[in-house]
């Protein structure tokens, strides 16, 4: 059952509430929409799958306590991968990363959780490994621009365009962990 299936004449603020099989309560939603949970796109990239980090770098978002919402394994056409990327189209390096990120299967994914779109970033670490932390995943796990094994939104609005344009909104699966009150105040 998705949000456009609620049948109730309490409108639209209760349907948005509406979260997998069960209703949030008023007082949760309050706190959820008070806290600011957003949703970003989370792409580990072909050479993260080739070299095995899928595992770890999941693991880093589940640990942290960030929700996954939604996940597919795929390899990429070069129409969705040239839209992705559409703001560097007139950059150089615009052919040779469309061409990486279609040279193999990519783990495409939308996490959700207070801050998840700043944070994540940092998680993620600088655009060029060379300038990332220890720390970060880009820091532990790569060395060059070129093959910097992730992809992670840099903005709200630029989430919501990108998991747009790779999820169609009924693979997006909302649900209240079990943790939730144990990782939030
Ligand atoms: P990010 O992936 O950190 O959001 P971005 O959006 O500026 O960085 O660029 C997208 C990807 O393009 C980046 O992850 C790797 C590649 N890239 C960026 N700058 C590059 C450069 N100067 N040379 C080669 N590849 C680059
Ligand atoms: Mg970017």
């Amino acid at each position: 059952m998705n949000n456009d299936e609620v049948d109730d004449d309490s409108g639209p603020f209760v349907s948005q509430l509406h979260s997998g099989n069960s209703y949030l309560s008023f007082q949760e939603a309050q706190i959820s929409s008070t806290m600011a949970e957003e949703r970003t796109f989370i792409a580990v990239k072909p050479d993260g799958v080739q070299r095995g980090l899928v595992g770890d770098i999941i693991k880093r978002f589940e640990q942290k306590g960030f929700r996954l919402v939604a996940m597919k394994f795929l390899q990429a056409s070069e129409q969705l991968l040239k839209q992705h990327y559409i703001d560097l189209k007139d950059r150089p390096f615009y052919p040779g990363l469309v061409e990486y990120m279609q040279s193999g299967p990519v783990v495409a994914m939308v996490w959700e959780g207070l801050n998840v779109v700043k944070t994540g970033r940092v998680m993620l670490g600088e655009t060029n490994p060379a300038d990332s932390k220890p720390g970060t995943i880009r820091g532990d796990f790569c060395i060059q621009v070129g093959r910097n094994i992730i992809h992670g939104s840099d903005a709200v609005e630029s989430a919501k365009t990108e998991i747009n344009l790779w999820f169609k909104p009924e693979e997006l699966v909302s649900f209240k962990s079990c943790a939730h009150d144990w990782i939030y105040e």
